[in-house]
């Protein structure tokens, strides 16, 4: 049987929204390279906090360091958010870890079993990744930050023959942890719902009041840590985030916070 097909709407995903303490426009594509850069056009053109870009398919949809996001069409979500939050730029990476925590809570209504947030910008389970966020932004000629782009990439109802050969094998969906293929217009409204509620506690209370409920949702603390590329090489004990939101390993008498990268947990 050929099922539906489950499109993008507007006025689904608006209405499906709970209590939307910000004001935002909605845009759907049909198609486009890459959502982040389509948004960032926008923001260049002045487009306002509060515009989210989504596409229905990706060409060139990218992570960190130009890796490639797998994108099929009319099966998962792939979104850009402008935001334009008065912060220095090296506040830029809190952005993203509030914006991972805001999809941990909404998912956590979906799937109970197995999600984790992992450090910097990713959401997994069981070891296989559901979700990654990028994050950039465009400064002015003070250093100061003019708008950041959060573009979110999350599988929902993929089945593994969708991914491709390279991506198979580390990733999950919604439908292939719970077996059951969901409306993606609802999917979006709860991970706008659930982002712009704590975007807003950001703006207001600053991250230190992130930092231990990030540090649970990723279990981290404790557990056996590698940052990957590092000159020389680090692994040591986490002993999770500073209250910048740099990650903290402790290796021997030292503890290191890194800013960026990859890390594996052990
Ligand atoms: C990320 O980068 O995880 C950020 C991904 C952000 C994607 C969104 S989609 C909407 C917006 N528009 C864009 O163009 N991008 C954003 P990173 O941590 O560098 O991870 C990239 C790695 O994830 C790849 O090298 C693959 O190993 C893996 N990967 C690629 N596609 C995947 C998928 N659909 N599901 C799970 N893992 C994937």
């Amino acid at each position: 049987m050929i099922e539906k097909m489950d499109k993008l709407s507007c006025s689904e995903i608006s209405s499906a929204i709970q209590d939307n303490l910000q004001k935002f426009e909605i845009k759907i594509l049909e198609e486009t390279y890459s959502t982040n850069n389509y948004a960032f056009q926008l923001a260049m053109e002045g487009a306002p906090e509060g515009v989210v870009v989504f596409a229905e398919k990706q060409t060139g949809g990218r992570g960190r360091l130009k890796r490639k996001w797998d994108s099929p069409a009319y099966q998962n979500l792939y979104f850009s958010m402008i935001l334009r939050p008065s912060i220095s730029i090296e506040k830029i990476s809190q952005v993203t870890l509030v914006t991972g925590y805001a999809i941990y809570q909404a998912l956590s209504k979906i799937i109970p079993n197995g999600l984790k947030l992992k450090w910097p910008n990713d959401l997994m389970i069981h070891s296989k990744k559901i979700c990654g966020i990028l994050s950039e932004l465009e400064i002015d000629k003070d250093s100061k930050v003019k708008f950041v782009i959060v573009g979110i990439g999350l599988n929902v109802n993929s089945e593994l023959k969708d991914f491709s050969k390279e991506v198979a094998p580390i990733a999950t969906s919604i439908y292939l942890e719970t077996d059951c293929k969901q409306p993606r217009s609802k999917i979006a409204a709860l991970l706008l719902d659930s982002f712009y509620r704590e975007y807003e506690e950001y703006l207001k209370n600053g991250f230190s009041i992130f930092k231990e409920k990030w540090e649970k949702a990723a279990k981290i603390r404790g557990e056996k840590v590698e940052v990957l590329d590092s000159t020389p090489p680090l692994h040591g004990i986490c002993e999770g985030l500073d209250s910048s939101g740099a990650l903290l390993i402790r290796a021997g008498e030292n503890l290191y916070p890194v800013i960026a990268g990859d890390v594996v947990f052990k």
